[in-house]
């Protein structure tokens, strides 16, 4: 019993944790399509015990389908998206293509669930909803218990990226290059136009007219959205770092409201999907590695900000697994809320 559903770019890096955390969290469905290119159309998968062979993405893939995890890039997106809804099927959507649309709801489960309150699975009437991109989803699972206490009213958010976030090609590319760096060579630079292994940069989305990247302005907007909070100041600093499977971000926030580091702790140890590592003593801090495969978004350094009055103001480090609460879990946590 359960959906039918369908996984659109079921060969990419999302593509294949979503096959994992469907099975890790025993989402129920009565069938499931892969989807995916031409050029993989064809071969098969084995999930779950049973074998499965790839269907090229078409309008009609999505005949009789109630919920389609689309993880394939804008462009997919915006082609087959709306071809997906008008055949009554609920699209959780992974890319930007729809993000900033109003009549698509933006979610976080633990953080806005309201917003996709009347959206549900099997009706035969077909849906948007976006997943919001890995840094946001990362940033506000720690921000938002805070902002609920003491109301955010700047954020400060430099990022620490890893190479998953652009994708299955660039974690192989990272792995090449770190090999070849170690054995003398040139590195191959196919997917960043620089070497990556050993060195860090700027985001390698582009740069607008304003100076800041894509993926920095995604932070801003998309806090206000899922905040629905358009006076919530936001900056940020993205930085692509030869990191694996796993973002960290350094936020400093500050408050309407005072609160202090202690109660601050408090909140986020009881918030739901957010563990707390924040050991001084040992030093011992949330890191990349130690979040990789977790559900969990872990923070730490939770501190007063000495440069601003009172308890107005907080750090905070945190990190989370960008494949999977930065996308694919966080995707199947709003396909579990369509049932
Ligand atoms: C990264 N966040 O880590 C990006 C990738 O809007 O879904 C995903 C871009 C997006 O590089």
């Amino acid at each position: 019993d359960g959906p039918s559903i369908a996984v659109v770019g079921v060969t990419g890096a999302v593509g294949q944790e979503f096959l994992s955390v469907l099975s890790d969290r025993d989402f129920p469905y009565r069938s499931i399509k892969m989807l995916a290119s031409k050029r993989s159309a064809g071969r098969r998968i084995t999930f779950e015990d049973r074998d499965h062979v790839i269907e090229e993405l078409t309008a009609e893939s999505f005949d009789g389908v109630d919920i389609a995890l689309f993880s394939a890039g804008g462009s997919i997106s915006l082609e087959f998206g709306p071809a997906a809804v008008a055949r009554g099927t609920v699209v959780v959507d992974n890319s930007s293509a729809f993000r900033m649309d109003e009549n698509v709801p933006l979610v976080i489960p633990e953080v806005n669930p309201e917003a996709m309150r009347n959206i549900k699975a099997g009706t035969g009437k077909g849906a948007l909803i976006a997943n919001p991109n890995c840094s946001t989803i990362i940033c506000l699972m720690a921000a938002t218990p805070l902002h609920r206490r003491a109301k955010v009213l700047r954020m400060v958010v430099s990022t620490y990226q890893a190479a998953s976030g652009a994708g299955a090609a660039a974690m192989e590319e990272l792995e090449l290059q770190t090999r070849e760096v170690l054995e003398g060579k040139p590195p191959t630079c196919k997917i960043f136009n620089q070497q990556y292994a050993f060195n860090l940069f700027s985001h390698n989305a582009s740069v607008l007219s304003n100076g800041y990247n894509e993926e920095e302005m995604k932070l801003v907007k998309e806090t206000r959205k899922i905040w629905n909070d358009n006076d919530v100041k936001v900056t940020a600093t993205c930085i692509r770092v030869p990191v694996m499977r796993a973002h960290a971000e350094s936020v400093n926030l500050q408050f309407e409201r005072s609160l202090d580091e202690d109660t601050a702790r408090d909140i986020l140890k009881n918030a739901t999907g957010v563990v707390v590592i924040d050991d001084r003593e040992s030093n011992h801090f949330p890191t990349p590695l130690e979040v990789s495969n977790k559900d969990d978004v872990a923070v730490g350094r939770i501190r007063r900000d000495l440069s601003q009055d009172g308890n107005k103001g907080l750090d905070i480090f945190v990190c989370g697994d960008q494949i999977r609460k930065g996308a694919a879990l966080n995707a199947i946590q709003i396909a579990e809320m369509l049932l």
